[in-house]
């Protein structure tokens, strides 16, 4: 696997899945003082996000992502600057001009289109997408992602299935961290795979180790090239670990067990992927140390520059809602 990819790119992979864990960690330390009003996070699903975005092809591909992509949203081009103006709701915000509830996010100039709080209404929006490009015969790729809970809803099926009946480019990438909120996949699923359902609708769906990122990289891949190639859809399946709460508002040790919280951190992606590139001696000590340096050094300049940002003007409140 080492020889087939060029070690800048596993070394890109990390960065990124460490920008976007040490860039998630500030975000909730700007929630608990205060100053963030909420945060959902991707700590524990970097891999399966980082390493579905390398498959895609930035301002190419179209991306209808869900409030967990922090990660793809960093490896699809989206800066930590443009995060955290999201997060703090000020004017540049490039989601909405700071008016969107924090990770909703969208960019015009990279193809990132927003998704709508009541969740799974972008999967429908993406397949939407991939038939505009199939009808124009545009030479792009749709990737929409969701949770295993919202698997479950009703938009999605209807979406996978008129995918399906149309062979649209279009690639369903399900996240499933085990809950919805409080609520375990047993409880709200006769399955034990999400990808199984995709035989229901005529295309392949494969599961594959979310919190490794090659293992990832290798299934979009094909899931790329089969809908470029005119094949159709794939449903792609990547169990990952949700290392926090669903989000700052709730407390899951209220619902997960101290046992399944211990078990969960001895899954972490960004761990087993720098042993991993240090027992193939891609990085060792001093490597990895100038990364994490960089890292912090971005994560501050974007926590200040933000800070520093000008709100929305107030007598803007109603644009975007009303026509002008
Ligand atoms: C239609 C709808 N129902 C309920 C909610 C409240 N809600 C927000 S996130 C969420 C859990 C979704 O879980 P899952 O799809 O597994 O994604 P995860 O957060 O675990 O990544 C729920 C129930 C909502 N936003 N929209
Ligand atoms: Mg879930």
């Amino acid at each position: 696997m080492k020889q087939e990819r060029d070690q800048a790119q596993l070394i890109e992979m990390f960065r990124l899945m460490a920008l976007a864990r040490a860039l998630d960690e500030r975000m909730w330390q700007l929630n608990r003082q205060g100053k963030a009003p909420f945060v959902i996070s991707c700590q524990g699903h970097e891999a399966a996000q980082v390493g579905a975005a390398m498959a895609l092809r930035p301002k190419q591909d179209w991306i209808v992502p869900y409030y967990r992509d922090l990660a793809m949203m960093l490896a699809i081009g989206v800066t930590p600057r443009e995060v955290m103006l999201g997060l703090l709701a000020k004017a540049d915000d490039p989601s909405s001009g700071g008016r969107q509830m924090p990770a909703h996010y969208s960019h015009r100039a990279l193809n990132i289109v927003s998704h709508s709080s009541p969740t799974g209404t972008q999967v429908p929006h993406a397949v939407g997408i991939a038939l505009a490009a199939q009808m124009r015969g545009d030479d792009v790729v749709t990737w929409t992602s969701f949770g295993e809970g919202t698997s479950s809803q009703g938009d999605v099926h209807e979406a996978m299935n008129l995918a399906g009946v149309m062979k649209l480019p279009v690639i369903f990438f399900c996240e499933n961290n085990g809950y919805a909120i409080s609520v375990p996949q047993r409880k709200q699923m006769g399955v034990e795979n999400v990808s199984d359902r995709a035989q229901g609708y005529g295309f392949p769906g494969v599961t594959v180790d979310g919190t490794n990122v090659l293992e990832v990289y290798e299934a979009m891949t094909a899931a790329v090239d089969r809908a470029r190639q005119g094949h159709g859809p794939t449903l792609i399946e990547a169990k990952c670990v949700r290392l926090t709460a669903h989000s700052s508002d709730d407390n899951d040790r209220t619902y997960r067990s101290a046992d399944d919280l211990k078990a969960m951190k001895t899954r972490d992606p960004v761990h087993s992927y720098e042993a991993y590139l240090r027992s193939e001696e891609i990085l060792d000590d001093a490597k990895i140390a100038g990364i994490r340096d960089e890292i912090k050094a971005q994560v501050n300049d974007a926590t200040t520059f933000a800070e520093k940002a000008p709100l929305p003007d107030p007598l803007t409140v109603s644009r975007y809602v009303y026509a002008e």
